[in-house]
């Protein structure tokens, strides 16, 4: 939950290129909807990590390009290997959002061509990694937070930099760009409780852009 006297809509500097904009998403219902319509069209799936470990994060993807991983390695593919079909389109309503929340961050112009769908259940975890599949790092990220708190984990440029927690929940606006674009970054294990609404689940959605 936000604490108390969170103002929703404010854009706050946690550090260098990290804004949170808490509860910026004013319709979370409209974005689960999106989601739902999304994973009946390319579904869930758990994926392999090139080394042969199951990720215990369930995703899918919208837009022109989707990340994807496999014995093989990890890139963004125009095609959806479980379909043999193009990924769902990005609604565009959303996409304004995102234009919007980037440009309070401090990035006009921003234009996402993927939208990842990660899927957290209770003791799901994103182990720390870097986000360096796209082209061009000087587009920010973009992230919607649903469902269950979380913990993100923050670092630095290296894996064993120390971690800043931060708690994301149900309708917060993350923009991570600049400098924090290529920092080590996480999600702890979800401890629950169960959101009133979504149930036990936490579901993020990046945007991105994968090619320049
Ligand atoms: C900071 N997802 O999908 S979103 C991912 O909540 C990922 O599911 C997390 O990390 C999640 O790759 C965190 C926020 C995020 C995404 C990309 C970043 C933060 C980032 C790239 C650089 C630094
Ligand atoms: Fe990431």
């Amino acid at each position: 939950m936000a604490g108390l006297f969170d103002l929703p809509g404010a854009p706050e500097k946690i550090t260098d290129g990290l804004v949170i904009i808490r509860e910026g998403i004013h319709d979370p219902d409209a974005v689960l909807r999106e989601v739902h319509r999304i994973a009946q069209q390319s579904p869930w799936r758990t994926m392999i990590t090139p080394g042969g470990k199951t990720m215990s994060v369930e995703m899918t993807n919208a837009g022109a390009v989707g990340w994807i991983s496999d014995r093989r390695g990890y890139r963004y593919e125009g095609v959806d290997p479980v379909t043999g079909e193009p990924w769902p389109t990005m609604h565009n309503d959303i996409v304004n959002l995102v234009r919007t929340s980037a440009t309070a961050a401090g990035y006009p112009g921003f234009e996402p061509d993927v939208c990842l769908v990660n899927r957290y259940r209770i003791g799901a975890k994103m182990s720390l990694h870097q986000d360096r599949d796209e082209a061009d790092f000087s587009h920010p990220i973009v992230s919607f937070s649903l469902g269950m708190s979380a913990t993100f984990l923050f670092g630095g440029l290296r894996r064993t930099d120390p971690t800043l927690k931060l708690p994301l929940h149900h309708g917060d606006i993350v923009v991570w760009g600049g400098s924090s674009r290529l920092h080590y970054h996480g999600i702890a294990s979800v401890n629950g409780p169960a959101h009133s609404m979504v149930g036990p689940y936490r579901i993020n959605l990046t945007f991105r852009r994968a090619h320049s």
